[in-house]
């Protein structure tokens, strides 16, 4: 079958290297934002915790200085989201990696176009319903520019996403807690914490805006990771001031003593990640209990008719001490020490072809 509408390439070169460049497309039906985020480019050499300084490219707003990850993104469900790009001298994009908005929104080159001027992307977040496996966005996603998207995102072009739950009647949420989903469990606001693997070929740091998209083998196929590091924090109060957000210890919230603590997981890393938990000895310890995969909450979808309860409230938790996953990937988890006293957890960095651990942080985990 032959397509006379379809555009073919002799290469893949030619594809990715062809995209459509507009200076500042305009944003069709237009809504009244909920929300505003500016992301501004930046490029700066920053200094990291092991006293290396790399060049990092990202995105800033009015406040967050230049900084790694870039500045989050947090939203409820039903808002309407304008996300503005201004990508500075040259061309970038934001993707909303998870959301899934409709083309000229994705910021994917590919089925719309980079932006050279400026550009308001628009998305709003499904709501979600009690029990339903196929409404709402609640859960933790990320955005990154995607041109020549392999270097970019190596290059520091990322943040995270999270997407709060509407409040149903059902589900009521009291003072200093919240819901990961809409009829999720409770959680601790103040202990929330995002912890964000982020490595380091020193080489990559060297590449030019466009390195490798005009078919020339500048080696973005090796990944040679020199430098591992862990992003995040406290996600109680915005990550200021820039320079690189580190994450140095994990507070957590005992079994009974208060809501339990949420802990948001996002791969930036191209390697296999694994998180460990432990006691203080390193015996491992089941403390985590998964809720959500890519911003898809565990139901039951067992009955077709439903209700479609979270995997928790059906006797099935998913409690572990170990959890490994890929590139980009999220996952949602409370963290239940048993008792007051120090844990660790362990995250590992695994070389994709040979299984090998190249590198190991140790984050303390003090539970309260
Ligand atoms: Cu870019």
């Amino acid at each position: 079958m032959s397509d006379a509408h379809a555009t073919t390439f002799a290469t893949q070169a030619a594809f990715a290297s062809g995209q459509p460049h507009e200076g500042s497309p305009v944003t069709e039906f237009r809504r009244t934002p909920d929300r505003v985020f500016l992301r501004k480019f930046f490029n700066r050499r920053l200094r990291f915790p092991d006293g290396a300084e790399h060049e990092i490219w990202g995105f800033e707003d009015e406040k967050s200085g230049r900084g790694l990850p870039s500045p989050l993104v947090r939203v409820t469900e039903g808002q309407v989201m304008h996300g503005i790009l201004k990508p500075s001298k040259k061309v970038h994009t934001i993707h909303w990696h998870g959301i899934e908005p409709d083309p000229r929104n994705d910021g994917v080159g590919h089925t719309s176009f980079e932006v050279t001027g400026e550009y308001t992307y628009q998305w709003i977040a499904e709501p979600g319903i009690p029990g339903d496996p196929n409404a709402g966005a609640a859960g933790s996603y990320f955005y990154h520019c995607h041109v020549n998207t392999v270097l970019h995102v190596q290059m520091g072009m990322f943040g995270n996403v999270i997407i709060d739950p509407v409040v149903h009647p059902d589900f009521p949420v009291p003072a200093g807690a919240r819901r990961p989903f809409v009829d999720g469990p409770l959680y601790d606001i103040a202990t929330e914490t995002l912890l964000v693997p982020y490595s380091v070929d020193p080489r990559w740091h060297q590449l030019s805006h466009a390195a490798g998209l005009s078919g020339e083998d500048v080696g973005l196929n090796r990944f040679e990771p020199k430098h591992f590091y862990v992003l995040g924090g406290n996600l109680s109060q915005p990550f200021t001031g820039g320079g690189v957000h580190s994450l140095e210890a994990v507070r957590a919230n005992a079994v009974g003593h208060g809501f339990p603590t949420l802990l948001r997981i996002l791969n930036g890393n191209y390697f296999p990640t694994q998180v460990r938990f432990t006691d203080a000895q390193d015996n491992p310890v089941r403390i985590a209990e998964v809720l959500s995969h890519d911003g898809r909450i565990f139901r039951d979808t067992s009955s077709p008719t439903g209700p479609s309860r979270p995997v928790r409230d059906v006797g099935n938790k998913l409690e572990t001490a170990v959890l490994a996953f890929g590139a980009a990937e999220r996952y949602d988890m409370l963290v239940c020490p048993a008792k007051a006293g120090e844990y660790r957890i362990h995250v590992d960095l695994i070389q994709w072809v040979t299984g090998q651990v190249l590198f190991t942080k140790v984050i303390p985990l003090i539970a309260i």
